[in-house]
């Protein structure tokens, strides 16, 4: 989007050539981070389809679909969040795996 530069020339009231300084207002949006889930030979199917529905909020049918994804492609974005969100998404999987000894892998990284 075009924005008024730092400094612009005006006429001011004598009409005369005058600098303005100017403050610019740039609105920062947070960076969003993907929250990924990474294949592995062991945890079953069913498992990674309960983490997705139960921490990423994904139905049962489009849970599945994305599960097959990662144990076909490797790894799949499973969504993107706010850096504490993703942080809280990721550190609630690898819990929960870690407690039912699976060796699921959750990362994130900025998008
Ligand atoms: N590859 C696993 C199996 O065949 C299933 C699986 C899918 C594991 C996705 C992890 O993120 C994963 N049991």
């Amino acid at each position: 989007m075009p924005r008024m530069s730092d400094k612009e020339d005006r006429r001011d009231d004598d009409g005369d050539s005058t600098t303005l300084l100017e403050t610019r207002t740039k609105t920062q949006r947070p960076p969003l981070y993907k929250v990924m889930l990474l294949n592995d030979d062991y945890t079953p199917m069913e498992f990674v389809v309960l983490v997705l529905e139960r921490f990423f909020g994904i139905s049962h049918a489009q849970a599945f679909e994305l599960m097959l994804t990662v144990h076909k492609k490797g790894l799949a974005v499973v969504g993107v969040f706010s850096h504490e969100i993703a942080e809280t998404k990721v550190a609630q999987v690898m819990d929960f795996a870690q407690r039912h000894q699976h060796p699921l892998q959750c990362t994130m990284e900025k998008e």
